[in-house]
């Protein structure tokens, strides 16, 4: 019997300890793995050069900590984790980490780099005291297949190096249009990245979402058309688990709402409509006409900076149909900015199955050292990573995804569909799998597993099923299984 993915992978990471108890090289390729197995699911955010990354970032966080202007810290791989006390750490590509000074401006935080050139640097990490980084590390990733080849390459070798595991679990690949050179890049990470293993592990966000019907009041709403679309697309779908269409700027600032910003939009929404509108035609219009009083051409820009044209929009109308203080109307914009459906995701399709991708992470760094260091002692060890990679139910069940969202299985387009939710597609808790609603009772989850089960065995005994197929109902079989033992007995 194969051992779960995790507990597999922490049993290897101990059996390699011992093997290369002598070579420090490898003991610390160890040491990084098992603070990899601990710790938190690493999620990158990529997508190229000002496609709103690290401005989702900060939405994600909830404080404006990565930089969004065009500074040499947006050319840096920079990893945000969770840390009692902040720290900024600059870890050149030569020579001993340094700590940079903590400075926050205005509520952001400054990355102060000296004399430091971004080509220098191999990355930075900033340990922060957010609630969201105990449960996620979160990475910024320089743009990418952008005009700028050296920023690029950078973000290319980190997503996608030759030679070495991949540093995330996930990737939040952000996109403003559905570009050639985006489904490029999708098919190198699948390649690279799950490759070995074989899974889809990112979730595709269509960004500035506000942009796409400009600026109008219903932006968002066109937006979740076009996602929706995309999310059909066939060159998409083996890449991406899903699209989610997200208004970054907004989210980020109405996650970091002050009470200034609602006086503002308080003075828009009790101006006369006609004035309002043709004051709201353009940006630029905006904040040069001298209306209404109270409101001084500055903290006009900085509301447009910050809201954009469609995020005033919202608060104004918000305003007018009676939300009455900060708190109510940083909540609404930023449920209708998308921020929550992106968290919802992360969390279904990323977090639920945590264990198994960080378990597949540790395995794919085991073969990457095993492969480096070609050591006879190694031989058991490296039968055993082949054992689990092949063995644990997990790892077949992120495969088995990866397949049945790229070729399919000669498989009725329903029973598809069914066999990618059982095995964990939109996340891998027992309702989301049998797509009931999340507080369903232990008996509905019992009685729908047990259907599910038997639906599938009946289709494994079926002479008609093709064996590629018959692979896959077994793995289906054996998630149902899975559910129905790991259900309290019933009396
Ligand atoms: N209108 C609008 N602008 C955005 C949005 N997200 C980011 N931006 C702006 O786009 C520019 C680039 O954003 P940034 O987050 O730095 O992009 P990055 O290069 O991908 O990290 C900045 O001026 C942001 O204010 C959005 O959702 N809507
Ligand atoms: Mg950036």
């Amino acid at each position: 019997m194969i051992e779960s993915g995790i507990a597999g992978a922490a049993d290897l990471l101990r059996q390699a300890r011992e093997v290369f108890h002598d070579d420090a090289a490898a003991l610390a390729v160890v040491d990084e793995l098992e603070d990899r197995l601990e710790g938190p699911l690493r999620i990158a955010v990529a997508g190229m050069v000002k496609a709103g990354k690290s401005t989702l970032l900060n939405a994600i966080i909830g404080e404006e900590i990565a930089p969004t202007d065009a500074g040499e810290c947006t050319r840096i791989v920079t990893w945000y984790r969770y840390g009692h006390t902040p720290r900024i750490t600059l870890h050149p590509i030569v020579g001993e980490p340094q700590s940079l000074p903590v400075t926050r401006e205005d509520g952001r935080l400054i990355f102060n780099l000296d004399n430091v050139r971004a080509d220098d640097v191999e990355r930075m990490v900033v340990d922060w005291p957010s609630a969201s980084l105990r449960e996620l590390t979160l990475i910024d990733t320089p743009g990418i297949a952008s005009l700028s080849q050296d920023v690029s390459s950078r973000s290319t070798e980190f997503l996608l190096p030759e030679d070495a595991p991949v540093a995330a679990d996930a990737v939040i690949y952000l996109m403003r249009h559905l570009h050639a050179s985006d489904v490029r890049f999708l098919e190198s990470f699948k390649d690279t990245a799950a490759g070995q293993s074989g899974t889809v592990n990112a979730l595709a966000v269509l960004s500035r979402a506000d942009e796409i019907g400009a600026g109008r009041i219903d932006s968002l709403i066109s937006a979740a058309v076009i996602a929706d679309r995309y999310s059909r697309d066939q060159n998409l779908r083996p890449l991406a688990l899903g699209v989610v269409p997200v208004a970054g700027l907004l989210a980020q600032s109405s996650r970091t709402m002050r009470q200034t910003d609602f006086e503002s939009m308080r003075l828009l929404a009790q101006m006369e409509r006609n004035q309002r509108e043709r004051l709201m035609l353009s940006a630029d219009l905006f904040v040069r006409a001298g209306h209404p009083d109270g409101l001084d051409t500055a903290a006009k820009a900085s509301l447009v900076l910050r809201f954009g044209l469609f995020g005033i929009r919202l608060g104004v109308a918000l305003i007018q149909g009676g939300v009455s203080n900060p708190t109510e109307l940083a909540h609404e914009l930023a449920r209708r900015s998308g921020l929550g459906q992106l968290l919802d995701n992360i969390a279904y399709l990323f977090q639920t199955r945590a264990d198994a991708l960080k378990a597949r992470a540790a395995v794919v760094g085991l073969e990457a050292l095993l492969r480096s260091s070609r050591k006879e002692v190694a031989v058991l060890l490296e039968a055993n990573v082949e054992k689990l990679r092949t063995g644990a139910h997990e790892f077949r069940e992120l495969k088995l995804l990866a397949t049945l969202r790229s070729e399919g299985l000669n498989l009725a387009p329903g029973q598809s569909a069914e066999a990618e939710r059982l095995v964990g597609g939109r996340g891998s808790t027992p309702p989301l799998r049998l797509g009931l609603d999340a507080d369903a009772s232990p008996e509905q989850i019992s009685e729908a597993a047990r259907n599910s089960l038997n639906r599938w065995r009946l289709l494994a005994e079926n002479p008609l099923t093709e064996p590629a197929a018959l692979d896959a109902c077994r793995i289906v079989i054996r998630s149902c299984e899975g559910m129905l033992a790991a259900m309290p007995a019933v009396p």
